[in-house]
């Protein structure tokens, strides 16, 4: 490759810096060796440098939606609310880049084209749209499961000649909506916490929503500092906890003496189901071992939800709009503050899109059932091509040139989610495969970053160069993955876990559920010697 450029080296390229792009870089100078991360943004952060809509924040409380793997770190940061807004997980990982040095082993502004895979010299030539052209080892695709932006092509949108937002791609300068008519897009966790500090603020907000969600309260608190003393003095085994779960989080809660939904009375399931409410979070759906297993369960939490809205919302009509009929946590729930009261104010109106899809931007509004809604400025809570969108957006082949689009057109292959059959040295931090989008992803990552960091260790103890996934280890983890997914009720409905809301994209379920149980898995793959990998 030939681009006028000095001839550049590194032992790992790392793409993206977000919370797995820098632990990676630590985690591989902390082995000796070199790395080098390329960023598209200006800033470190990945998801949290990008999503910068009113209202962001993490779903996963900030005790838990942190590194455990440097005590001093997790002693020093003081976090403020329970659940982080999005300006202050950025300052977390500002400072997370400044503590552990990193950032001069970071190009930022430059997005990578291509990533090749040289078989004769056992090694990656990657390119950048700034034309640099870098030789490497190994590379890691630290790029995000949520971060290839999904924006509906809707007829018109060119002509409409108002604002156009993204919640996943906001102005860094902030959105001032002081006096606008505003149409919101869309209704899963950004469209939720967006939409009520968008109405505080516009002078209307039209909601167009697709599929109505699930939201739990996030009872969102200033943190207490006792609690935090407490959490901290044994911090390390609190984490422990959290990585015995199925999600990486919400340790703390569980309890030996939890049954099926449908082996208690309806009273004491009623009771149940009110203290997950008033607790708040996404652990509302940990309060029976079968929700995700039984649809009649299911149906139990599903119901009480939806007469939690009936309360909640003045309008019977609106309140029967705004209760979904699908299985609850099929998709990611929402963490919510004064979502569905937000729909009692008078300057807030809902269409169902789905009865009454939209038909077209007009310049001056968007057209539904014949009718033009006047907007000023239109939001795009519309989600991403989750997953596998980052990593199709860049070319990347591997042995024979083969490109993985190629390879992953009926959806994607991997091994433990970290590797591809073909693709040798090129690893996947939270790929598909792998629970990731499924847990608290700061617990995925870690675990992910450190799994492949003593491979790589090994692998430099031991004098190898070239480590890639076996195809049949490949084909049983796929074969796997589906069987553990269609025991549970997560391919229940039209999710971007299953790729379903992208047009044209294959419909496989992607992530694993389960995270202790993956994490023994790949803990024992290690201590097989690397069992279904051929280290060359
Ligand atoms: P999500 O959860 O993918 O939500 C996107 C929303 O946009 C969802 O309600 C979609 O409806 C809707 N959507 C997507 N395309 C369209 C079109 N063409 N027309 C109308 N509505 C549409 O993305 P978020 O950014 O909210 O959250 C992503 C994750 O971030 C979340 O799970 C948390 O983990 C944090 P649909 O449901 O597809 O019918």
């Amino acid at each position: 490759m030939s681009t006028g450029e000095p001839h550049n080296t590194t032992d790992v390229v790392i793409v993206g810096a977000g919370l797995a792009g820098l632990y990676m870089l630590h985690a591989v100078r902390g082995i000796g060796l070199t790395g080098r991360v390329f960023e598209a943004g200006s800033g470190v952060g990945g998801t949290w440098f990008w999503n910068r809509y009113p209202g962001a924040r993490c779903d996963v409380p900030s005790l838990e939606y942190s590194f455990g793997f440097d005590e001093a770190l997790q002693q020093e940061w003081e976090w403020t609310e329970r659940y982080p807004t999005q300006p202050e997980i950025l300052r977390y990982i500002e400072h997370v880049a400044d503590r552990f040095e990193l950032r001069d082993g970071i190009t930022f502004d430059t997005r990578v084209e291509a990533a090749h895979y040289d078989e004769a010299a056992t090694a990656w030539t990657v390119t950048t749209d700034a034309g640099e052209s870098i030789t490497a080892r190994f590379v890691v695709m630290a790029t995000g499961c949520l971060s290839a932006a999904n924006v509906p092509n809707i007829e018109g949108r060119d002509d409409f000649e108002g604002e156009i937002y993204h919640t996943g791609h906001w102005p860094h300068e902030g959105v001032d909506f002081t006096g606008k008519r505003v149409a919101v897009i869309g209704t899963g966790s950004s469209g939720v916490q967006s939409i009520p500090v968008i109405a505080n603020e516009a002078d209307h907000v039209t909601v167009l929503q697709r599929t109505p969600a699930y939201a739990v309260p996030a009872h969102n608190q200033p943190l207490d500092p006792e609690e935090v003393g407490r959490i901290k003095a044994d911090y390390a085994d609190w984490r422990a906890v959290a990585r015995q779960t199925t999600t990486g989080f919400g340790g703390y809660l569980r309890s030996d003496d939890l049954t099926g939904a449908l082996e208690v009375d309806e009273l004491d399931r009623r009771q149940t189901y009110e203290e997950r409410w008033a607790h708040g979070g996404l652990t509302f759906l940990g309060a029976f071992t079968d929700l995700m297993f039984s649809m009649d369960a299911n149906d139990t939490a599903a119901d009480f939800v939806r007469g939690k809205i009936t309360e909640i919302v003045e309008d019977p009509a609106i309140a029967a709009r705004l209760s979904p009929d699908t299985v609850i946590g099929c998709k990611r729930m929402c963490v919510d503050t004064g979502y569905y009261a937000t729909f009692n104010r008078e300057n807030v109106d809902l269409v169902d899109v789905n009865a009454t899809p939209i038909e077209r931007f007009t310049p001056n509004g968007v057209q539904i059932a014949g009718d033009v809604r006047a907007v000023d400025s239109v939001v795009f809570a519309t989600g991403f091509d989750a997953m596998t969108g980052a990593l199709d957006r860049i070319d990347i082949r591997g042995r024979g040139g083969v490109p993985l689009k190629e390879k992953w057109a009926a959806g994607p292959l991997t091994y433990l989610g970290v590797q591809i059959n073909g693709f040798p040295n090129f690893f996947t931090i939270t790929g598909p495969g792998s629970p990731s989008v499924l847990t608290n992803m700061v617990v995925s990552i870690e675990q992910h970053v450190e799994w492949i960091r003593d491979l790589l260790g090994v692998m430099a103890a031991d004098g190898k160069t070239e480590v890639e996934a076996t195809a049949e280890a490949e084909a049983e983890w796929v074969d796997y993955v589906n069987l553990v997914a269609s025991a549970t009720l997560f391919q229940g409905c039209s999710s971007w876990y299953l790729g379903a809301n992208v047009p044209g994209k294959p419909r496989v379920f992607m992530p694993l559920p389960g995270f202790h149980e993956y994490k023994q898995q790949c803990d024992q793959v290690a201590a097989n010697g690397y069992d279904g990998f051929v280290l060359a």
